[in-house]
């Protein structure tokens, strides 16, 4: 397969990574870790809280897979934590023998309730859940997809009388038989139907990404639009092993979008350059897949600068701050009107695929 490789990047100069970081890893999780990572990540009740994903290893051996559950994990302030002593989801979360992993789980404060969305893998294809909970024990399941869906996230309110959320389906047979998986919009009146789906960003349209795009973390609401942070893939077939995967080809950066305050599938900028590129060590090196950021939290402190939370190299969870400033300037030298429907998206994509045999 030829793909047009996408070279080296750097990460923005408005990013700074936190000095603590990594700000979770498997040592400070009391029952049994090997991998912490892709968490979401909240302001709930006066602390922050985090939900992580913990895959257990036998021996912490790589390719000797036991299973995932997800951790609990609160703090006063964004950095230190503290670990729940049992996790608090495993597969028996839903109450269906099909399931084998629920992982990826993102954190929405919704009229003062927490609403999750996560990933499900069932043993028919993966599926996108949303539940809901006031107290982390307690949980209403309000939606699970069909297949293939992942990467879901709730906004933290209603626009225009709507839940909303962004989503990542993996279509297939319309998109070259490969990787070619975009980030797409949907609404609901009860967080439990959804509709009215629009395509927001497909992945032709990032300069760093010819792979897949995805949404990150629930976007915060800023006075010049909704500010979301992505995760984008690119792929090159010279990578050869690159952490425990043996054939791992694919780097994960994160990028910043500005969307339309009452029509936030409508993109109103993002930057053309990522926000985000896997450089330290934590991120490079000695991880379960090397080269991934996988963001999942974001968080708009009242000072003006923002949290994102990010899962690196799948192996523990990181911190990086920026100024919200910043972030806007990034994705308003990046202007663009109604990329959906942009012309020069899907001349790129049409160029790509016909270079794909
Ligand atoms: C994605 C998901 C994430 C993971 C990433 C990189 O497709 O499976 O959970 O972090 O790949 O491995």
């Amino acid at each position: 397969m030829n793909i047009e490789t996408i070279g080296s990047l750097t990460s923005s100069p408005v990013i700074r990574r936190h000095p603590s970081n990594p700000i979770l890893t498997a040592a400070d999780v009391p029952y049994e870790s090997t991998l912490v990572y892709n968490a979401g990540v909240t302001k709930f009740q006066g602390q922050y809280v985090m939900v992580f994903r913990n895959d257990v290893y036998d021996n912490g051996e790589p390719r000797k897979f036991k299973y995932i559950n997800l951790g609990l994990a609160t703090s006063r302030d964004g950095v230190n934590w503290e670990v729940s002593p049992k996790p608090i989801i495993d597969r028996n979360f839903i109450g269906d023998d099909e399931v084998q992993r629920i992982y990826d789980p993102r954190l929405t404060v919704l009229d003062g309730r927490v609403v999750m969305c996560f990933a499900v893998d069932t043993l028919h294809g993966l599926r996108g859940g949303i539940a809901r909970t006031d107290d982390f024990e307690h949980w209403e399941i309000l939606c699970l997809t069909v297949p293939d869906n992942r990467n879901m996230v709730v906004f933290p309110e209603m626009v225009g009388g709507k839940f909303h959320r962004f989503e990542r389906p993996f279509p297939v047979y319309s998109r070259g038989g490969k990787d070619r998986f975009d980030m797409w919009h949907s609404d609901s009146t009860d967080l439990r139907y959804w509709g009215n789906s629009h395509l927001v960003m497909a992945v032709e349209n990032f300069p760093y990404a010819n792979d897949k795009i995805g949404p990150g973390a629930p976007p915060v609401r800023t006075p010049k639009g909704w500010l979301a942070v992505i995760h984008t893939v690119d792929l090159d077939n010279a990578r050869g092993k690159n952490g425990w995967e043996p054939t791992w080809k694919k780097s994960y950066c994160a990028g910043i979008v500005l969307l339309d305050l009452e029509k936030p599938w409508q993109v109103i900028g993002y930057s053309r350059q990522p926000l985000l590129v896997p450089e330290t060590s934590y991120e490079v090196e000695g991880g379960m897949r090397n080269n991934v950021i996988f963001p999942g939290g974001m968080i708009l402190e009242e000072s003006g600068e923002v949290k994102i939370y990010y899962g690196a190299a799948d192996t523990v969870e990181c911190l990086a701050q920026a100024d919200v400033g910043d972030l806007i300037n990034m994705c308003q030298v990046g202007m663009v009107q109604n990329v959906e429907q942009s012309d020069s998206g899907n001349e790129a994509e049409k160029k790509k695929q016909k270079n794909d045999p």
